[in-house]
């Protein structure tokens, strides 16, 4: 049990953050309910960034956890319930698996969130735990441990659409105005986006891939998409668990994409009508809103010809001579 002293000094920690990020460069909220404060080259919400230094000073990480990092909406509820079936396939069946009653978010913790303020939130059967830090902010332990990262990220433009209908269906939500797509697009293209700018959080991760190829798997929720069983065995052989030649003959994987797929996911009970973080305060969201069509190219139905154009150019420039491309 903490401490009175611990609290203390915890409580004094907290404040010391709390006054930093005060002094920050405040950028806009797009229609969330804080606006973004500027540190070390990326935005943030200051809930997020006061949990993410906690989490730099405190998180104590284990060399076998395994920590799935992405932007904000680039497949990470997916790759956390296909990492999480694969994981634990062999304590729970199709009917017991927790993923049929808890959003994938609840079932691996958020370590600038859940874990930052609740050290007891992990289940230390389960090495999975997940952030949206940059690459460069991620606690020292982490990359010191030399633990295993996987890195999923997605075609900006369809990141930029699903990212604009996230806050927009957040801010109905809450009964408030939603952004216009147009002014949230200029923003995103300026790099004034939650953990942006997107292409910088892109190329951390891309950068330490191609540097530590067998610590950290880079993703592309459209390869994914593409091939899923292919991907899904890479991932499970790239986290230490990978398919026997009897699963693999018994549809194991085949199974496990099947359980996690959008369709099966989506139509979930506890997704359609359950609440994340319910109980803390603006933070709590209906399960529902982080489902939309999980599609690839769905940006063609909602960017004119125009933005496009220029997100594409801005994504040839930011990666020129990087090796990658979307
Ligand atoms: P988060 O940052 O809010 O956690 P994240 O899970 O990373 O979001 O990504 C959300 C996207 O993945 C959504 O895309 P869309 O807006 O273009 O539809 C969401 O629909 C999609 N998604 C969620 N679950 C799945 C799944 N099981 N398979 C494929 N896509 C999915």
């Amino acid at each position: 049990m903490e401490s009175h002293i611990e609290k203390q000094n915890e409580d004094a920690l907290q404040k010391s953050f709390k006054e930093m990020i005060s002094t920050l460069p405040q950028g806009n909220c797009w229609g969330y309910f804080d606006d973004l404060c500027q540190y070390q080259g990326f935005w943030f919400y200051p809930t997020f960034l006061q949990g993410a230094l906690s989490a730099q000073q405190q998180f104590q990480v284990q060399p076998t956890d395994i920590i799935l990092c992405s932007s904000p909406r680039t497949g990470a509820a997916w790759l956390k319930s296909l990492t999480f079936a694969t994981i634990t396939r062999t304590s729970y069946n199709d009917s017991t698996t927790p993923l049929l009653s808890k959003m994938p978010h609840d079932v691996v913790p958020f370590m600038e969130f859940d874990h930052a303020q609740f050290s007891t939130n992990r289940h230390l059967g389960i090495p999975l735990l997940a952030t949206h830090l940059p690459y460069s902010l991620l606690p020292r332990s982490i990359i010191d441990s030399g633990c295993k990262l996987i890195y999923i990220c997605r075609d900006p433009k369809d990141t930029f659409v699903s990212l604009y209908h996230f806050i927009a269906r957040y801010s109905k939500s809450q009964n408030t105005q939603p952004i216009q797509l147009d002014e949230a697009f200029e923003l995103f293209y300026k790099g004034v986006s939650w953990y942006g700018p997107y292409w910088d959080h892109v190329l951390g991760y891309w950068k330490a891939s191609l540097e530590h190829p067998d610590k950290l798997l880079f993703l592309k929720y459209e390869e994914l998409i593409e091939d899923t069983v292919l991907y899904l065995k890479k991932i499970a052989e790239f986290m230490g668990y990978p398919f026997s030649s009897e699963e693999q003959q018994q549809g194991v994987p085949e199974n496990i994409v099947q359980l996690c797929s959008f369709e099966n996911l989506n139509g979930l009970e506890v997704n359609k009508t359950g609440k994340h973080r319910d109980g803390q305060g603006n933070l709590a969201m209906e399960n529902n809103i982080f489902f939309r069509k999980g599609k690839v190219g769905d940006w063609k139905n909602y960017l004119t010809t125009e933005m496009p154009r220029r997100l594409d150019q801005r994504t040839l420039q930011k990666l020129s001579s990087s090796g990658l491309s979307f």
